[in-house]
């Protein structure tokens, strides 16, 4: 069948896949939000349906008061001797830790700490032995792709940390992932940064220490010399066998606002690309190396995708800011609750705040709101210095909508119009121009203001999330119903593939 790219869209940055039980499993990075680390099953490696978060539990993470894009680096997943491990760092904490669980659909344990430098850890087994593996410094003060061997039952560690590989010559050698395939060792990592330049590279190796060398055709992924393109910052990922025996990079890359607009509001996505073996041993991804919006994958399947999210469907996607006041936050199927404190979208902290990732550049997020007092609203959110909101407040004399621009931090206030009650509907109609913020009273639409996409993007913002669409409230009660997000086949709106490739 034929497939298209990404095959996860949306913010879910710096995928990990493994196998198990004849089922795939992705994890994704989920920096300051809670629960962390997303986590999805696949039958096919191609519709991925999430079935919860790995770290739900205070306890296993922490994320007081951290800065955005801080907190839950990028994940790997591998299962071993029937237990699933998901290894990750707290760039906050600077500390690396993996959790387990026996039941990938229950709890994961306790995080048990690594001492080893270094971030986008990794585990690697092999007869009964385990070996931790990052990007960092090792024992000797050497910086590259480190590795250590470990007690996989307490994290001690059972060798020094050794420098196994320093890369292709591209800067921030990222993400290694160990593989031992028709008995040699192939790492994998990324390379160039996580921007336009990025890249995957492979190395070769009969010996688990090394000496590993590179493929001479690195890189054996990346878009950096693809334009004009709108798939971009393709890099960071992880080789997967499917059941016929085919092998894929399941890596991250990002979809510009357009062809000739080198924005990206939507974060890192995740794509598959095939692998092709050469006859030394080494491979390349895509046809050419480079990864492209379409591919074929064995199977006669549907690409399945949701285009309209509600409370009932998406109830496993929603996040919050950093650890939510739980007694704060009541949802339903149909309605949900929340109780807004004095802490606002533009606070490092965990305002009251109910996020579900923006998945495309089209679609329209609405929700009636009714308030007994303070501010409630539906935002799109980059960060704490860029959202745009649209809002009910309480005034002297009754109620007011109101739409917020947040830009570098630069706060303006685009519009405010009384409204008859203390309720209303909010809507944010959203393409790959921008964002327009609507207050429907009665039935009557009003468009209160405009925000353009490209201040909501990594180009603007730095760090490494994407939008995310949420609801909020501060210093009040809100009941939010009647929610729907509806992605843009579901608007009648031109399909942004459609609209990028004519
Ligand atoms: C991640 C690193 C990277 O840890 O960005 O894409 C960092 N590469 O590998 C944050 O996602």
């Amino acid at each position: 069948m034929k497939y298209q790219n990404p095959i996860v869209r949306g913010f879910y940055p710096d995928p990990s896949v493994c196998e198990a039980n004849g089922k795939y499993y992705l994890v994704c990075s989920s920096f300051q939000y809670f629960p962390g680390v997303p986590l999805f099953e696949s039958d096919d490696l191609v519709n991925w349906t999430q079935i919860g978060h790995v770290l739900t539990r205070k306890s296993q993470v922490m994320l007081d008061k951290i800065a955005s894009s801080g907190g839950v680096f990028a994940p790997t997943i591998r299962f071993d001797n029937g237990r699933f491990y998901m290894v990750t760092n707290n760039n906050s904490t600077s500390r690396n830790f993996y959790v387990y669980t026996d039941d990938i659909h229950g709890e994961w344990s306790e995080p048990i700490e690594v001492d080893q430098d270094g971030i986008d850890p990794s585990l690697y087994f092999e007869d009964g032995r385990a070996y931790f593996i990052s990007n960092g410094t090792d024992d000797e003060g050497r910086g590259g792709v480190v590795q250590c061997e470990i007690d996989i039952a307490t994290g001690e560690k059972l060798s020094p940390s050794k420098c196994i590989w320093t890369g292709s010559g591209g800067r921030f050698l990222e993400s290694p992932h160990m593989y031992k395939i028709n008995g040699t060792y192939y790492l994998m990592a990324a390379e160039g940064g996580t921007e336009y330049g990025h890249m995957i590279t492979c190395a070769l190796s009969d010996s688990i220490w090394g000496r590993f060398e590179s493929f001479p055709n690195n890189p054996v992924l990346t878009n950096r010399n693809k334009a004009p393109y709108i798939i971009q910052g393709v890099g960071h990922g992880d080789l997967i066998q499917d059941k016929y025996g085919d092998w894929h990079i399941l890596c991250l890359g990002f979809r510009q606002l357009g062809k000739w607009t080198a924005y990206h509001n939507l974060g890192r996505e995740v794509f598959l690309v095939p692998v092709t073996f050469n006859e030394d041993g080494t491979f390349y991804a895509g046809n050419d190396g480079t990864c492209d919006l379409e591919y074929e994958i064995k199977g006669d399947f549907p690409q399945e995708r949701c285009r309209r999210y509600t409370f009932a469907n998406s109830r496993l996607e929603w996040v919050n800011l950093r650890h939510p006041v739980t007694e704060n936050y009541e949802i339903t199927d149909e309605k949900a609750t929340l109780r807004g404190t004095e802490k606002t979208l533009d606070d490092v902290d965990n305002p009251t705040f109910l996020g579900i990732r923006q998945r495309e550049f089209v679609g329209v997020i609405r929700a009636n709101v009714t308030l007994d007092k303070g501010e409630a609203g539906i935002t799109a959110y980059m960060c704490e210095q860029e959202h745009y909101d649209i809002a009910i407040r309480k005034t002297d004399g009754g109620y007011e909508a109101l739409a917020k621009l947040n830009i570098g931090g630069i706060k303006h206030i685009a519009s405010t119009c009384p409204i008859s009650g203390n309720a209303a509907e909010l809507i944010i109609r959203m393409d790959n121009n921008g964002y327009t913020l609507i207050v429907s009273d009665g039935g009557n639409e009003k468009i209160l203001g405009y925000g353009q996409a490209r201040y909501l993007s990594s180009e603007v913002s730095g760090g490494f999330t994407g939008t995310v669409l949420g609801l909020y409230a501060i210093n009040g009660t809100a009941e939010f119903t009647d929610f729907e997000y509806t992605t843009s086949s579901e608007t009648g709106e031109v399909p942004y593939d459609a609209a990028i490739l004519s």
